[in-house]
């Protein structure tokens, strides 16, 4: 059964990240794979010492953008992530990456302890006013990582660790330890086809991948509104959804490629009115 958007949010509220099992469909699973395996032979091939090989900006991309469209507009994505960051959610980037195949004395390694960007964890890590710092209540995300799996996640092919909290906590792990376990760490069992949402402050790594198939997933990443992006949006497709979207008028498809005119006089608005509820609530002296 399918869990509420309300049930997501209290479990990604408590511990950084939330599951979305069977999120895409065997079929278009069974596509993206057939569609990408040739090309991450030929990169793994071409460079066999590189950790990973990605294909960047599925939506410029001539075949995957058509068949992944879907994926990336995906309503139930798109509300979640307006739950947790409100109307103000843009694109950086939509990408698939892929690791190879690492000999199995590398089994079960953590390929690195990482948050993902615009955290302000890492930021303050190693500044001396951090010897204060608390746990804090919980803030929305200025980004989210949303990872679909595209093989089931065993311990050959190598588990997503995360630590739970740590998207709270301040919890850092110096570089010569972002390889090894970590003491609070939990490696998430997935299944093909699911997502894992994650809040920007999040630690959490991949483990080296020792199965003989390539270990990948897709990554949209997304974004407060007006956030620089990576990903291009003056392309074909994104140009014909944004038309489809005007017509329709269509303001979060909008806002997801970069285009909102009104979003921060509305934004604007909802604090006036915040503004007025507080005043409003003063007790007189
Ligand atoms: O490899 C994984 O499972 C996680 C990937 C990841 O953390 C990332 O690309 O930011």
């Amino acid at each position: 059964m399918q869990r509420t958007l309300e049930e997501h949010f209290a479990e990604y509220k408590r511990n950084g990240f939330t599951l979305f099992r069977n999120y895409m469909s065997h079929s278009l699973l069974e596509d993206v794979r057939s569609a990408v395996d040739a090309e991450f032979a030929r990169r793994f091939a071409e460079h066999p010492d590189r950790p990973r090989a990605t294909i960047a900006d599925l939506m410029a991309h001539p075949t995957l953008a058509h068949l992944l469209k879907p994926h990336l507009l995906n309503s139930h994505m798109l509300d979640f992530a307006e739950r947790v960051m409100g109307p103000f959610v843009q694109l950086d980037s939509f990408e698939i990456t892929g690791f190879p195949s690492r000999p199995a004395d590398q089994f079960n390694r953590v390929a690195e302890w990482h948050r993902d960007a615009f955290n302000y964890s890492d930021m303050w890590a190693n500044h001396p006013s951090s010897a204060h710092f608390k746990p804090h209540p919980y803030t929305a995300p200025t980004a989210c990582n949303c990872l679909t799996y595209l093989q089931d996640m065993t311990a050959e092919s190598g588990a997503l660790r995360v630590v739970p909290g740590s998207h709270l906590d301040f919890s850092h792990i110096p570089a010569q330890e972002r390889d090894q376990p970590h003491a609070r760490e939990v490696l998430v069992e997935l299944s093909a086809g699911d997502m894992v949402f994650t809040h920007n402050e999040l630690l959490h790594a991949g483990s080296i991948n020792t199965s003989e198939q390539t270990r990948y997933f897709i990554s949209a990443y997304v974004q407060r509104i007006g956030l620089p992006h990576r990903d291009r949006f003056d392309v074909p497709v994104v140009e014909a959804i944004c038309q489809e979207a005007r017509q329709r008028n269509d303001r979060r498809t909008l806002r997801l490629f970069g285009f909102d005119a009104n979003f921060a006089e509305r934004e604007q608005a909802a604090w006036r009115a915040m503004i007025a509820e507080d005043r409003a609530e003063l007790h007189p002296q």
